[in-house]
């Protein structure tokens, strides 16, 4: 490798700076050997809910020389998006929707896909080496990767934590047959904090460095298409679009910095918006709402399901009507959360009331047996 190797790094290392990146590491192909283990146990546990395409992908996921035999270095690069307020502060905005930081914004997909293509450009070039980007959608363990790289270590919460930069890093990675020297490795600076374990709202880790996704409220609002679980619903709370509990609460987020990319900067419009507004939108208004935001990913269906558990969980009968509203809804998915919530602000009567005529009518086995829970009617639950 020697003074070539060395040299290509430092030129690539001030490119991908002055692109935009933040912080920039290298690692050995072989540099994870623990990981494959501890993905299939988590597989295997059932730990990935329904992201079967974690499971399959799991072989070329777990070692970057399956995904792609001729690799000689792993580049991973950090983009920071630290937010410039309180995280949490809307959380205790009940009547509004609290949407997670990395969400407030462009989708972070586009933008650090661009930046990686054009420095995978520049190393391609100066190499003379076959490049692949990748950032999220491609089976690679980008976390385990990083932290062989140097760029943070993975926390109690499984997230990379930057000591420069604390946990508001997205990564991307460049895969490359160009020789390049490694950095090195970073160790775990945890101690006996347990800070993200212990706010998590619905008890997500069953062990440090170890999330159940299917108790993860990031995965229920975002990538569960179906139902979410009733006992996991009061500890949503107004969360509507994934979650930084565990994140917010790490010490180390005290060395970080406000991110220098306008696209990920925080939109104040998207911080915290009224469930009353938001219950409104039909298909065409999610879409233009939300367009080149990683919201509309999920669809106006799956939205409006979140929103609806937040208005269940606002404790605000003033919502009620907007809850009402939905009772109609042509999705199941959002009539079976406008009864859950509806059953959680309005007195019995009201309830039975609005039941008249619709729980006879319901067809979807789901929908009704949120009727039936709603009503109070034992007996249909267990038919
Ligand atoms: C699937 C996925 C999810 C799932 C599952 C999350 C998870 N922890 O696996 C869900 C939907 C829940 C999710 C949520 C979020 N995600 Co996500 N997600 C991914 C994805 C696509 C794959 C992650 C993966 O491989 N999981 C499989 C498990 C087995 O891997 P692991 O988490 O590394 O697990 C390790 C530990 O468990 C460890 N381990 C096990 N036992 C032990 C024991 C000891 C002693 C030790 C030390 C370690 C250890 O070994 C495992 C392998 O190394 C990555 C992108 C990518 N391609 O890597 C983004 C990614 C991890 N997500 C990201 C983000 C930003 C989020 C959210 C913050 C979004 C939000 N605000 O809602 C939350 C954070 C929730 C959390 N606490 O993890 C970023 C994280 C950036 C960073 N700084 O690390 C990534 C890297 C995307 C990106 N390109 O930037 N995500
Ligand atoms: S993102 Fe939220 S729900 Fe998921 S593990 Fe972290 S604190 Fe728990
Ligand atoms: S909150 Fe504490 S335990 Fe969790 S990642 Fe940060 S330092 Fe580690």
């Amino acid at each position: 490798m020697g003074r070539n190797g060395e040299a290509l790094k430092r030129a690539f290392v001030e490119r991908a700076r002055q692109i935009g990146f933040d912080t920039i590491r290298i690692a050995a192909p072989d540099s994870i050997p623990l990981a494959p283990e501890r993905l299939k146990a988590w597989l295997e546990a059932g730990r990935h809910a329904s992201m079967d395409w974690m499971a399959d992908t799991a072989e070329r996921r777990a070692d970057p020389r399956v995904l792609w035999p001729d690799v000689r270095s792993v580049i991973l690069l950090g983009v920071n998006y630290g937010p410039t307020g309180d995280p949490l502060a809307t959380l205790a905005k009940k009547d509004r929707g609290s949407i997670s930081i990395y969400a407030r914004n462009r989708d972070y997909h586009d933008v650090i896909k661009g930046k990686l293509k054009e420095v995978a450009g520049f190393l391609a070039s100066r190499a003379s080496s076959d490049v692949k980007v990748f950032v999220d959608t491609a089976p690679v363990m980008e976390k385990p990767l990083a932290e062989a790289a140097g760029l943070g270590f993975q926390g109690k919460h499984t997230v990379i934590v930057s000591r420069e930069f604390g946990n508001w890093l997205f990564l991307g990675a460049i895969f490359t047959t160009a020789e390049l020297p490694a950095d090195e490795p970073e160790r775990n600076h945890c101690g006996s904090c347990r800070r993200c374990l212990d706010i998590c709202p619905t008890n997500a880790f069953p062990a440090p460095f170890q999330l159940d996704a299917r108790r993860c409220i990031s995965y229920l609002t975002i990538e569960h298409k179906g139902h979410i679980p009733e006992e996991l619903r009061p500890g949503i709370g107004n969360r509507i679009f994934g979650c930084d509990d565990c994140l917010a609460v790490c010490p180390w987020n005290k060395f970080a910095q406000a991110s220098r990319e306008a696209k990920l900067m925080q939109r104040d419009d998207l911080a915290a918006l009224p469930l009353a507004d938001l219950a409104r939108l039909d298909d065409p208004a999610f879409r233009t709402r939300f367009s080149g935001t990683p919201i509309k990913r999920t669809g106006r269906d799956r939205f409006i399901r979140n929103v609806l558990i937040a208005i269940g969980n606002s404790g605000d009968a003033a919502l009620a009507d907007e809850a009402a509203r939905l009772l109609d809804d042509p999705s199941p998915l959002v009539r079976a959360m406008a009864v859950w919530a509806v059953g959680r602000l309005l007195p019995r009567e009201a309830i039975a009331s609005l039941g008249a005529g619709r729980f006879e009518r319901e067809e979807d086995a789901d929908v009704r047996v949120e009727w039936s829970r709603a009503l109070g009617i034992q007996e249909e639950v267990a038919a």
